[in-house]
């Protein structure tokens, strides 16, 4: 209940995510005290251990399972010996009748939370074997549509979801299919975009940090943790935990959706989260904690050979930028101009960062080639670039944005990368895009992604995906990180020919 609270998109990202108290049946919580005793346990977790109800809280672990699990526990808990990170141990025997339990361990508080998923007979062979070969099928030069795909191919293989598709999340943090992978073929998401609000930001957070979450079944109820306070007042923080039941809005997204079982499984870049591998299954589906696990090692794999990638093309960059940098030189040395070096290099500069015009403007002169704001036109920019471009490259792919009359000349010019190439005044070099209408697919209406709930407070997702076509004018195509990474290196270049050349000209004058 929000009270008298207004309810927007912005609930959605207040939801307390981490603390909603419950577990999935898959598995069952303990929270233990500093002693081991039993100071919080998911209703199911005295019949998972075949223990009679009521029979855990105030009790001491050791009490509850054999001595020998309850030695692997403690000992393996030990050798972690730190106090964040999760102790993962599989297939540890717990009961006198012999059930073997995938034991997950991290401490969240005072607490020690101890999971247990009693273990379902295997499929035969290790699990982490089969990692290997899904990444050795990435293609090793590939561009990121190649790898992706493979990548779904490989994650499919390994976790038997009927789909799997590559969520790469945008600037906006909105995110684009990138990749699927289906049982029945036919692409059903591939291209399509999802509003940030799917995704709220508390949960982006979260994903950062505990990398896979399984959703079994959509409607399963759950099992409650109990007490529902802790000492403190607030429930146990669930982050870490891999049983934890997930948002009420999320399972009625999923139903929306036509989704019985979803798994995602974080890709990380930097410390960041790059996006995801996004898996959705008509029917209930249980992968167990160690599938898991190596589910989540291919997911680290896939995001090495994913940076790996991203450097190749930085490094293509540079190299590109290296030569026209010497040929620059050479220009300059034979004597040129700066306008005319440029417009000589055009072609060499058009290869590396595409564009439809340039604009130099040096000295308060104009020289413009190929499809440009007017002169006049451009003099009113340049004004907003002194304003907004720091030390580094201004880009954008829509100049009416920060500029409103640029929308009189999208046909020429929707789009600029503008370098600064001196320091007080300001001189640039204007690249120019053209206006590229494009249409984007979204999946389902990105403007209502969410309703008023029957009950007025609660928001409910939206219920159709199907697709919502946006058509988008007075935009260039987007300044890739190559170009934008090319155009800061050129900067650099720039800045030191245009030092030489104003030095040239002071000593000439003395
Ligand atoms: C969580 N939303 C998620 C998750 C995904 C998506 C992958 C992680 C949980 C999971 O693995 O299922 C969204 N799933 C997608 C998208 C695709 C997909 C974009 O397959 C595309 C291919 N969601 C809404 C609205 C709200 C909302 C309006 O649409 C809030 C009002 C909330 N989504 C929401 C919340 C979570 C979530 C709260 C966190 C669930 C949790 O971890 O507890």
């Amino acid at each position: 209940e929000t009270g008298t609270a207004p309810v927007d998109l912005t609930n959605c990202d207040r939801e307390p995510i981490h603390q909603l108290g419950r577990v999935q049946s898959y598995g069952a919580l303990l929270a233990v005290s500093q002693d081991w005793i039993v100071q919080h346990c998911s209703e199911n977790a005295a019949g998972l251990l075949g223990l009679p109800e009521d029979s855990l809280l105030g009790r001491p672990l050791s009490d509850l399972i054999v001595s020998d699990g309850f030695e692997r526990l403690r000992s393996n808990l030990r050798a972690a010996g730190q106090q964040d990170g999760t102790t993962r141990l599989f297939d540890v025997v717990l009961t006198a009748r012999g059930q073997g339990f995938d034991v997950s361990m991290h401490y969240s508080g005072a607490h020690l939370i101890v999971e247990l998923e009693p273990k379902t007979p295997r499929r035969g062979g290790d699990v982490m074997s089969e990692v290997y070969p899904h990444i050795r099928a990435l293609p090793p030069e590939a561009g990121l549509a190649d790898l992706a795909r493979e990548a779904a191919r490989g994650l499919r293989a390994l976790s038997g979801f009927d789909s799997v598709m590559v969520y790469e999340f945008q600037p906006d943090q909105s995110g684009r299919v990138i990749a699927e992978d289906r049982a029945d073929r036919g692409p059903r998401y591939m291209g399509q975009r999802f509003p940030a609000s799917d995704i709220p930001a508390q949960a982006r957070a979260l994903y950062a940090r505990a990398l896979l979450r399984l959703i079994a079944d959509t409607e399963d109820p759950g099992a409650a943790i109990l007490p529902p306070q802790t000492v403190t007042g607030a429930p146990l923080d669930l982050s870490l935990s891999v049983t934890r039941a997930v948002s009420p809005i999320h399972i009625e997204y999923l139903r929306n959706m036509g989704v019985r079982a979803s798994m995602s499984v974080s890709i990380m870049r930097d410390g960041e989260l790059w996006g995801l591998f996004a898996c959705h299954h008509d029917s209930p589906r249980y992968i167990d904690f160690e599938r898991r696990t190596a589910i989540e090692m291919f997911a680290h794999l896939f995001a090495y050979e994913l940076g790996r990638h991203l450097e190749r093309q930085k490094a293509k960059a540079q190299a590109d930028m290296a030569q026209l940098q010497s040929r620059l030189m050479a220009h300059m040395a034979n004597g040129a101009a700066l306008p005319e070096t440029l417009l000589s290099v055009s072609d060499d500069l058009r290869a590396v960062i595409p564009h439809d015009g340039m604009v130099l403007f040096t000295d308060g002169h104009v020289h413009a080639t190929g499809d440009t704001p007017t002169e006049e036109e451009f003099r009113a920019l340049a004004r907003v670039f002194d304003r907004s471009i720091g030390s580094g490259v201004f880009a954008s792919e829509h100049l009416a944005e920060v500029h409103p009359p640029a929308a009189d000349y999208a046909g020429r010019c929707a789009g600029v990368l503008a370098i600064p190439i001196s320091r007080r005044p300001r001189d640039y070099i204007a690249l120019c895009r053209r206006e590229q209408v494009t249409t984007v697919d979204w999946a389902g209406d990105p403007a209502k992604p969410a309703t008023l709930g029957p009950n007025g407070v609660r928001l409910t997702p939206r219920k159709s995906f199907e697709v919502w076509q946006e058509t988008v004018r007075g935009r260039s195509a987007p300044w890739s990180p190559h170009a934008r990474h090319a155009a800061d290196l050129l900067r650099t270049v720039l800045l030191e020919i245009f030092l030489k050349i104003t030095d040239a000209a002071s000593e000439e004058r003395r």
